[in-house]
């Protein structure tokens, strides 16, 4: 913690690969999972890994990309924890011929400023919760009252997730968002938007949370307030992690997209071909599935995550 560079390498004179890390935060269950996957994979790949938590602040990854810059490292991967505001690092970074992977979140900077950008299709997920929704509500005579909790502000999951979900029950003039708040993807904001939620709003039929962490805060909230998560409110959300799938084997959620935080191996090979000033496509799509609580149940125990 304390957002501090970490070498794990110290071997200066060899040729190893130098790889500079920076992640968003510690902000939720996929946060981890990522965290860890890059690093598992950095020592088997033996690349020298250079690795910084930004906490959640822009400021912070410009400060350590800048820092990455300034070492001379081999490649820069980071995850941006906004879409705006790259361009003059990223310029930087090409200035001193130094390739720039993009894990797991999207910038708005020009496709030219970086190398390869690795993640999920986060318009796809909201699609898939959206998909879930209009089937799950399709003979709704009324109007369903929807809340969202979305995650942190001006982030890519947070904006297309937003856009996926809103364009696909738009099918239905039934389902209805009439709360839609940031909880940063932590649980904690999760469990506290929530309780003003349930408080502003007698009769909510469904909870989309951006990712399970939010979701897991939104359903203490929803039990302090003596509702059934999963009956009296249904709940959709996205990530997948261990304690959403184990909410969602026991019928706490409903519906669970996956979006994978795997991505270490595959980040590690682009690092080497980056590395070797190999061409690579600009953009890779992870795989992942969709999850009801049944097929939660069958994979729960084998879940790596
Ligand atoms: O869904 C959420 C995390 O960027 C895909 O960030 C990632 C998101 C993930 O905090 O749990």
């Amino acid at each position: 913690g304390g957002g501090a560079d970490t070498a794990t390498g110290g071997d200066a004179g060899s040729d190893k690969i130098v790889l500079g890390f920076s992640q968003v935060g510690s902000e939720s269950g996929w946060r981890a999972a990522n965290t860890k996957s890059v690093k598992d994979s950095a020592a088997t790949a033996g690349i020298d890994l250079k690795f910084s938590d930004a906490q959640q602040k822009q400021e912070n990854q410009i400060a350590s990309i800048r820092s990455y810059i300034q070492q001379k490292v081999d490649v820069i991967a980071f995850s941006p924890v906004v879409v705006t505001g790259w361009d003059a690092v990223l310029k930087e970074a090409q200035a001193a011929k130094i390739p720039v992977i993009l894990t797991d979140r999207a910038v708005d900077s020009d496709a030219s400023l970086y190398a390869t950008f690795i993640g999920s299709d986060f318009v796809k997920e909201g699609e898939e919760v959206g998909k879930w929704a209009v089937e799950e509500f399709k003979s709704a005579t009324g109007p369903v009252n929807i809340v969202q909790l979305e995650g942190t502000v001006g982030s890519a999951p947070a904006i297309d997730r937003k856009k996926g979900f809103e364009a696909t029950i738009a099918s239905n003039p039934n389902l209805k968002v009439i709360a839609s708040q940031s909880g940063d993807f932590t649980r904690a904001k999760g469990k506290e938007v929530m309780q003003a939620l349930l408080q502003a709003n007698p009769k909510i039929d469904l909870l989309f949370a951006h990712n399970d962490d939010m979701g897991l805060g939104a359903i203490e909230a929803i039990k302090a307030a003596g509702l059934k998560p999963g009956v009296d409110i249904k709940i959709a959300t996205i990530d997948a992690v261990k304690d959403g799938m184990t909410a969602l084997a026991a019928n706490e959620i409903n519906f669970i997209a996956e979006c994978s935080p795997l991505l270490g191996d595959q980040l590690m090979e682009l690092t080497k071909q980056a590395a070797a000033g190999q061409p690579m496509e600009k953009r890779i799509v992870t795989k992942e599935t969709t999850f009801t609580p049944k097929q939660a149940a069958e994979v729960l125990s084998t879940r790596q995550y």
